[in-house]
């Protein structure tokens, strides 16, 4: 008999933002453990393009286009899965963005851009994904929050404001649903080697200091987030809510 408790069969799982970097790696993660996946990103070619490499290795994967922070593009979406039949039980809000600017220097568009990719989206795609998951008694909505949920560092404070913000509407999110049957945890990935992190990862000095400032004295690496998804994505974490793990080499434990 195979070990089922962190099974994904017959289940499907919608993750935003995942055409490609993080979003991608946790998709096909899921997708690996059983998962059918919805690829979602606002640029269509794009989620076409990885729902078929998705499904040239074997797994379910289907593209749905949409912008996260417009409200009707989300409606819309659920209601399109709603006619298809197609239930979503896993839902991973992971679309975001990164500005790095000082906050003397930041548009208030800037930061409203931030605010609404990295946290309101969570609130829209949450919204929907709930309306249909509480009725059924049962689903897993994890947010990606960042080692920013809870640090801060110059120069990032909308994308630190909206992190801190994921960590806090993942814990309202568990205060409203868990009774139902949902649970809705949050996984904060550390210095990552991701695009978002390229001009970072190429700049010597700042290398030096994540490898100096990690205990793992490396960047992480977007496949090592699988693990912490998988988990809380099945009914391993059944009883684990409004938590955030943090997959970040140790560094938030650390001075
Ligand atoms: C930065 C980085 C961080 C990353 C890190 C934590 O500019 O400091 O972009 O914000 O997101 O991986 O999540």
């Amino acid at each position: 008999m195979t070990f089922s408790l962190f099974s994904l069969e017959g289940r499907t799982a919608l993750i935003t933002g995942s055409s490609r970097g993080l979003g991608r790696s946790i998709a096909r993660g899921l997708a690996q453990a059983g998962a059918s996946v919805i690829v979602n990103g606002v640029n269509v070619e794009r989620c076409v393009e990885t729902a078929q490499a998705f499904s040239d290795e074997g797994f379910h994967a289907r593209p749905l286009a949409f912008d996260v922070t417009d409200e009707a593009a989300v409606v819309e979406a659920f209601e399109r899965l709603d006619r298809d039949g197609i239930a979503v039980d896993i839902l991973v809000n992971n679309a975001g963005i990164q500005l790095r600017k000082p906050i003397v220097e930041l548009s208030v568009l800037e930061w409203q851009s931030v605010i609404d990719t990295n946290l309101t989206s969570a609130f829209l795609v949450g919204r929907e994904a709930a309306k249909r998951m509480l009725p059924r008694g049962y689903g897993k909505v994890i947010n990606i929050g960042s080692l920013m949920s809870g640090l801060g560092r110059a120069t990032v404070a909308p994308y630190t404001a909206a992190k801190g913000g994921i960590k806090l509407l993942t814990q309202a999110m568990a205060a409203e649903w868990a009774e139902k049957g949902l649970q809705a945890n949050a996984i904060g990935p550390g210095y990552m080697l991701t695009d978002m992190n390229q001009a970072l990862i190429d700049n010597p000095q700042f290398d030096t200091w994540v490898k100096g400032r990690t205990p793992s004295r490396r960047w992480g690496r977007p496949e090592e987030l699988v693990g912490a998804a998988v988990f809380l994505a099945s009914g391993a974490s059944d009883y684990v809510n409004g938590q955030i793990i943090y997959v970040d080499g140790g560094m938030s434990a650390v001075i």
